[in-house]
């Protein structure tokens, strides 16, 4: 793993930041390889105003941090835990059995991957019953940032107007294009 992409990423970390908010979000993944798709979860939670922590924890080559992790996140305050990861892609499935909170899993397709991420998706959609994890399309990293902002407008006024919004601007854009196809 490279030292200063992990010095980067460990550096936008919630608490520490002073005059920063907590992180309500947490995003991790499996290396850093892994941040050009997981970079879109972190970029739509700042569109809508959710601070996230985004850090490297590695299930294989870092498991006691992992443990530690996804052991200690709900009591710092994490609502959702957002986990990416390539190949054998364990980290959001035993994330989730380690948390009681909601984990939403980011197939990754590491660069020159055989099998395209496939395996990834594989081994995040196909958990046990009783450790669900909520996992996106290989490489969605947006959508589960997307995903994230539903969750904590559940409990959010604030963030469930911002969605509506969010939605309302979709809708507008699909329909000037379809406007602009028809003229
Ligand atoms: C997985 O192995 C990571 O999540 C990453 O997608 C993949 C490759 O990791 P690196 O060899 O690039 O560090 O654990």
């Amino acid at each position: 793993i490279d030292s200063e992409a992990a010095a980067t990423l460990s550096s936008s970390t919630g608490e520490e930041e002073s005059g920063q908010p907590s992180a309500q979000v947490g995003i991790i993944m499996g290396s850093d390889s892994d941040l050009a798709t997981m970079s879109a979860a972190a970029q739509v939670l700042r569109d809508f105003y959710i601070h996230p922590e985004v850090t490297i924890v590695s299930a294989h080559r870092t498991p006691d941090r992992m443990l530690e992790y996804a052991r200690a996140a709900h009591e710092r305050g994490i609502k959702v835990i957002i986990a990416g990861a390539g190949g054998a892609a364990h980290l959001p499935g035993m994330v989730a059995a380690l948390t009681p909170l909601p984990v939403i899993g980011v197939p990754v397709k590491p660069a020159g991957a055989h099998l395209d991420g496939l395996d990834a998706l594989l081994s995040i959609v196909q958990m046990p019953r009783g450790v669900p994890v909520a996992t996106v399309a290989i490489g969605n990293a947006a959508n589960a940032g997307l995903l994230a902002v539903r969750i904590i407008g559940t409990q959010d006024a604030a963030m469930l107007r911002r969605m509506l919004d969010y939605q309302e601007g979709m809708k507008s854009t699909v329909l000037q294009k379809a406007a602009r196809m028809e003229a």
